[in-house]
């Protein structure tokens, strides 16, 4: 059983009821949610939109490897109307986007996918949900936790 630390952010449509439906397809297809955090109303960061961001992150417990859980995530985007990402690398709004943070202490680079999460540490967005519910997680590539990580982004 590993632990995965998932991100989750809505700036299209019904941003609460997508991100509520993120989590229970999790819970149904991936593990068992054992932390959700509040959501939070965020500033879009990377790009220009008018759109309002809610943020939020949860644990998993999961018995999927980090490719399997990948690619329900994917699935689960789709499933909710994500369409496909952006091919020059500029971020876009989008009703839901799942990231994965950590997966326990997993240090993984291939195209698909890089763990942990390459740009977590910059983001306030990723940091602040994650802190409230998992402040001593460690990152093994800079060994620190996500409340020191936390503590070094000044708002
Ligand atoms: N995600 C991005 C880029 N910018 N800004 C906010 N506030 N919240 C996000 O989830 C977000 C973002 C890339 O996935
Ligand atoms: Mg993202
Ligand atoms: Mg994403």
């Amino acid at each position: 059983m590993a632990a995965a630390c998932i991100a989750l952010g809505s700036n299209l449509g019904d941003r609460r009821r997508l991100l509520q439906e993120a989590v229970a397809r999790l819970s149904a297809e991936a593990g068992e949610v054992t932390a959700l955090s509040s959501f939070y109303e965020t500033e879009p960061e990377g790009f220009d939109s008018p759109h309002r961001f809610l943020n939020a992150a949860l644990v998993l417990e999961t018995q999927l490897s980090p490719e399997e859980l990948l690619r329900v995530t994917q699935r689960i985007e789709r499933e909710l109307g994500r369409v496909g990402k952006s091919s020059d690398g500029r971020y876009a709004d989008r009703p839901i986007d799942i990231d994965l943070i950590f997966f326990d202490e997993a240090v993984i680079d291939t195209p698909e996918l890089t763990l942990p999460h390459p740009r977590m540490a910059e983001r306030l967005f990723v940091l602040d949900p994650l802190c409230e519910i998992a402040p001593d997680f460690h990152h093994p590539l800079l060994h620190c936790t996500v409340s020191e990580l936390r503590e070094r982004l000044s708002r």
